[in-house]
């Protein structure tokens, strides 16, 4: 078991079949936090609507949730587009899961980032809906053939290996929609007074400055498998987590960290009011569909 001081996971897709859920129990079941944020798309509720898809592994993750809050931790929940219904409970509180809308996460070094799930600010998802849609379908068949050939890689013994970041790589549309998106959120950052953002929504961990502006996103669960965490020094960092370990096993493979950085600490005031998590002033943001 790994403590962190915070792990921030979005983009489960529980509901669809997409969702890699034994992936990210394993993750949970090793790796711990005193704050969980929970960055959005966490449920599929676009997908449910379409077909109710509901295997036990995805009421387990919901479960190992609810069970990291009753043993302490602080669990947020802040909801993302396709978790949108989410969205009219804002500042209300589920078996303790706190529903915010956005937040601002002060690291142990004193520095102040931006938690967003990022759909509020993409410029596909704000203007034509449908092109969202239409992109979502062709998406599900990707992970879909993703899913068929890991599970014959992992059959001949291969690593996990992800055939969706592969294809979104070589699309230059897709990278340039993404160069596009993390200059977006690090502006909006800097506009909140913020020394950076945490989101997710584009499926594409990450850890790079920008301006000046630190952009961090969490990455994904149904292609990544990626969580970003903060260590008790204020350290970020990516985690990959590919396997299911064995329990019985004592060879536990070290975590796979794709990507670290640690903020240059702020002179903090050793006087000053202990750090806090704070919500923002919860008014939805503005954004037209
Ligand atoms: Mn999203």
């Amino acid at each position: 078991m790994t403590h962190y001081r915070t792990i921030w996971i979005s983009d489960i897709h529980l509901g669809t079949a997409g969702c890699q859920a034994d992936y990210l129990l394993d993750f949970l079941k090793h790796n711990e936090a005193e704050t969980f944020y929970l960055v959005g798309d966490i449920i599929d509720g676009w997908r449910l609507k379409k077909s109710w898809y509901w295997p036990q592994a995805h009421n387990d993750v919901i479960q190992k949730l609810l069970r990291k809050v009753r043993k302490g931790a602080e669990v947020f929940y802040i909801p993302g587009n396709h978790d949108e219904m989410a969205r009219q409970f804002i500042g209300m509180t589920f078996g303790e899961i706190q529903i915010q809308n956005e937040m601002i996460h002060t690291t142990a070094n004193g520095r102040r980032l931006w938690v967003t799930h990022g759909d509020l600010f993409d410029s596909v998802m704000q203007y034509a809906k449908w092109l969202a849609y239409l992109g979502d379908t062709a998406y599900t068949f990707v992970l879909v053939v993703n899913r068929w050939f890991n599970n014959i890689r992992i059959r001949l013994g291969f690593q996990y290996w992800s055939l969706s970041q592969y294809l979104k790589h070589k699309v230059k549309n897709a990278v340039s929609f993404i160069a596009d998106f993390e200059v977006i959120m690090a502006r909006e950052a800097r506009k909140r007074q913020c020394d950076g953002v945490i989101c997710g929504h584009i499926h594409k961990a990450e850890i790079r400055e920008i301006d000046g502006l630190l952009y961090c996103n969490d990455g994904d669960w149904v292609e990544s498998l990626t969580a970003l965490v903060e260590t008790f020094d204020g350290e970020l960092k990516i985690i990959h987590w590919p396997h299911i370990l064995d329990d019985a096993s004592e060879n536990r493979p070290e975590p796979i960290i794709l990507s670290s950085y640690l903020p240059i600490p702020l002179a903090l005031d050793p006087t000053a009011a202990p750090l806090q998590t704070t919500a923002l002033d919860s008014s939805p943001l503005e954004f037209t569909q």
